[in-house]
This record gives structure tokens, C-alpha cells and sequence, in this order.
């Protein structure tokens, strides 16, 4: 017999999936229990593709958990690290997600509506779970609950055209990570100038699935002479730019500081949030191994299954979690958690892939 993966509520689909077929997407990944297509023609096409043109990418399971209420904004603060108070109302921010021990949970994008009311755009885990948790364990006044809010993202360097033509030259006013509410066909559409891609584009935030093969038409429609495809997030180009990929490039064990988002959390003891004391203590000495940007020598890597060992003399030094051959950098392209006595630029190691012993360097930064 065939072995078929059921589709039903603990492998959702969305409402842009009959789209995603239609266009003859090649294989699936699974993120918060949902359908993430993973590519169209190949992963390396599909990559030219999205740094010439523009794509557009079934991002739903990009789930948003909504705090509603008056305590929403106080339940926001106490979940990240990162400052939010001159936050505005139509800004989005990247921010870490943390336990009380300082170790990351998610890495979502947040999206303020208002001071009672916020959407938090999750990676792949649970965190739903733990916001509910915390909002009745410190009894506030907020419901937290998934939206019917389905993420599409138009991505590449073609998406401001496109998107002019669907929902007028206002888009192109928006800035990066800001947001704007825009009308197209009688509904309107929280669109936002972000996405996972460095090609720059938008994100539109459907709400109501009925919505969701109607704006994918009006984008395909618009964008004919554009050569707008369907694409999705893609390895290659997403280790050129650095972009983390939480389960993958870090997890619960790991805190915000290595995950090099220091940036992002507030470490001047000025506010509040769960996991403070841990970070503080942290930063102090300075995290003991960090993300880098690494190159392997060689011929094109061929297996994409990670983590591998870094090896340096006898001893595990890091770990490389995602790496893969870019066509554009005429190299092998990697993201590592290495130990702080071999993270500088230029050092130079061993790893062991399945294709074999490899040599490899940590850059200076990321190919972007
Ligand atoms: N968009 C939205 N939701 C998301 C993602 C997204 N949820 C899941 C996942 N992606 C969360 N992870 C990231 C990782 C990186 C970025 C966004 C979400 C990102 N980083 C930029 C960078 O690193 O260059 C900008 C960070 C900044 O300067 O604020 O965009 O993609 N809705």
C-alpha cells in the first residue's frame, strides 16, 4: 500500500492549498500542525526565480496567537525581552520569546493593533499554550485565543509593482516593519512590509479563510507580465541571508543572546519580562557559544539533513544546523552554533557531513 499521510485537523491545510496544488507545489513540510509547501520547480530554480522576480508564498502557518483584552499589552511585555514601549500601533517587531530560565521558546514577529489588542506571528511551537497559561495564571484580563488570520507573503524584487496593482500606490509608502490597513475589492487587508526573505516584499494577513484564493487570483491576475510564480521559504537563499529557523538553528536550550538576538532584548534592567534575571546574568560574561555564518569547502553538499558536528582537534566545538549549496556565492553556504573560543571570523575547522569530512570557516558575516 501506498503510505499516505492523512490530511484532517492535526495536519491542516489552508485556505490558499487548493492554489498551492493548482500550481503543482512538489513537497510539503509540516509547521504548527500545518500544510508549508517547500518547493515548486526545485529548490535552486526556485531561487533564481525569487531573486529576480516576485513569488507568492502560502505562509499560513505563520499561526497568529491574539491577545485581546485590557491586559493584552501587559501580557505582551512580560513575554519578550525586547523593549516595547514606544511600540506604535502600526509597527511589527521581531521578538525572542523566552522561558524563566532565558531560553528561547519561539522567535515570532509581533504586530500591535492597539494597547488592548496584538497579534504575535509564531515559528513552529506551541506557544498559544504558554500565553494562555500565563494569562490565567497571573489572572489578567485578556483572551487569548488563533484567529482565523492566514499570513500570504509576496516576496521578491518585483513585490512593490505587484502589489501597487492590486492595492494601490499606498503600499509602496510603507516602511519596513510597519503596517497599513488597505482596501482591495470591497475587503480590507492588514498588509506589512516584512517576510522570511532578504528580496524584500510584503505580507498580507487574510482574515477569514473565504478571502484566501480570492487575493491569490487577483495577485496572479495582476502580476502575469511580472512572471509572479508561486514560491515559499527557501533554504537556499534563507542561509545566504541569516535568517533563523527556530527548531532547527535553535531551540528551548538555547538563549536569545546565542541565538545572536541580543539586539533584541532589553538588558538595562529597565523592564520587566519572564527570563530577565537569567538574561542579565547571561550577559554579563557574554553567551558561551554563538550563531554563525559558516562556509564549507568543497563540492556542492548534496544531503540537507543536519545537525553536524564541528570538530576541532579531538573536541565537539559547534554544530552546523542548516547548510546548502548556493549557486549565486559559489560555495556551500551554513548557519552554526559554535563555541566561543572558535567563533572568530576566519577560523577554520572540520565538520562531518554525510558526504564526508569537510573543511570549513566561520565568515564575517552573512551573504546578504
Ligand atoms: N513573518 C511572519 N511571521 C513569522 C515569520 C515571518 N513567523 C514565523 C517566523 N517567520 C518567525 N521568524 C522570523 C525570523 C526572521 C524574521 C522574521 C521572523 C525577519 N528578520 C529580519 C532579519 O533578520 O533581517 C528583520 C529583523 C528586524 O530587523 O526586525 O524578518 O517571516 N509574519
Amino acid at each position: 500500500m501506498n503510505q499516505i499521510i492523512a490530511r484532517s485537523s492535526r495536519l491542516r491545510a489552508t485556505p490558499f492549498t487548493p492554489r498551492v496544488e493548482a500550481a503543482g507545489v512538489k513537497g510539503y513540510s509540516v509547521y504548527n500542525r500545518m500544510l508549508l509547501p517547500t518547493a515548486f520547480e526545485s529548490m535552486e530554480a526556485d531561487y533564481h526565480h525569487l531573486k529576480s522576480h516576485v513569488q507568492v508564498w502560502d505562509v499560513a502557518v505563520e499561526r497568529q496567537v491574539e491577545l485581546n483584552g485590557p491586559d493584552a499589552t501587559k501580557l505582551m511585555q512580560v513575554l519578550t525581552p525586547r523593549d516595547l514601549s514606544k511600540m506604535q500601533s502600526d509597527q511589527c517587531y521581531y521578538v525572542p520569546i523566552v522561558d524563566e530560565k532565558g531560553k528561547m521558546l519561539n522567535d515570532p514577529v509581533a504586530l500591535k493593533h492597539s494597547d488592548t489588542r496584538w497579534w504575535i506571528s509564531i515559528a513552529d511551537s506551541d506557544l498559544l499554550l504558554w500565553v494562555k497559561g500565563l494569562a490565567v495564571g497571573m489572572e489578567l484580563n485578556v483572551d487569548v485565543f488563533e484567529p482565523d488570520v492566514s499570513p500570504l507573503a509576496v516576496q521578491g524584487p518585483k513585490a512593490d509593482e505587484l502589489m501597487e496593482r492590486v492595492f494601490g500606490s499606498e503600499v509602496r509608502d510603507i516602511r519596513f516593519f510597519r503596517k497599513k490597513r488597505l482596501e482591495f475589492a470591497n475587503t480590507s487587508f492588514i498588509v506589512a512590509r516584512s517576510g522570511y526573505s532578504k528580496q524584500g516584499g510584503f505580507e498580507i494577513y487574510v482574515e477569514g479563510s473565504e478571502h484566501g484564493v480570492y487575493i491569490w487570483d487577483a495577485l496572479f491576475e495582476a502580476g502575469a507580465d511580472l512572471n509572479v510564480r508561486a514560491g515559499c521559504p527557501n533554504l537556499i537563499e534563507r542561509v545566504e541571508g541569516g535568517l533563523l529557523s527556530y527548531g532547527g538553528d535553535m531551540n528551548m536550550s538555547n538563549s536569545p543572546l546565542e541565538c545572536g538576538l541580543g539586539k533584541f532584548c532589553n538588558l538595562t534592567g529597565d523592564i520587566d519580562y519572564i527570563g530577565k534575571a537569567a538574561l542579565l546574568r547571561e550577559a554579563e560574561q557574554g553567551p558561551t557559544k554563538q550563531i554563525r555564518p559558516i562556509s564549507i569547502m568543497g563540492e556542492p553538499i548534496r544531503t540537507l539533513q543536519s545537525p553536524w558536528s564541528i570538530i576541532k582537534g579531538n573536541r565537539k566545538v559547534g554544530q552546523i544546523t542548516a547548510a546548502v549549496w548556493s549557486p549565486d556565492f559559489n560555495t556551500n553556504v551554513a548557519i552554526g552554533m559554535v563555541d566561543k573560543d572558535h567563533w572568530d571570523p576566519g577560523t577554520e575547522f572540520e565538520t562531518y557531513t554525510p558526504d564526508g569530512r569537510r573543511t570549513a570557516r566561520i565568515e564575517e558575516k552573512f551573504w546578504n
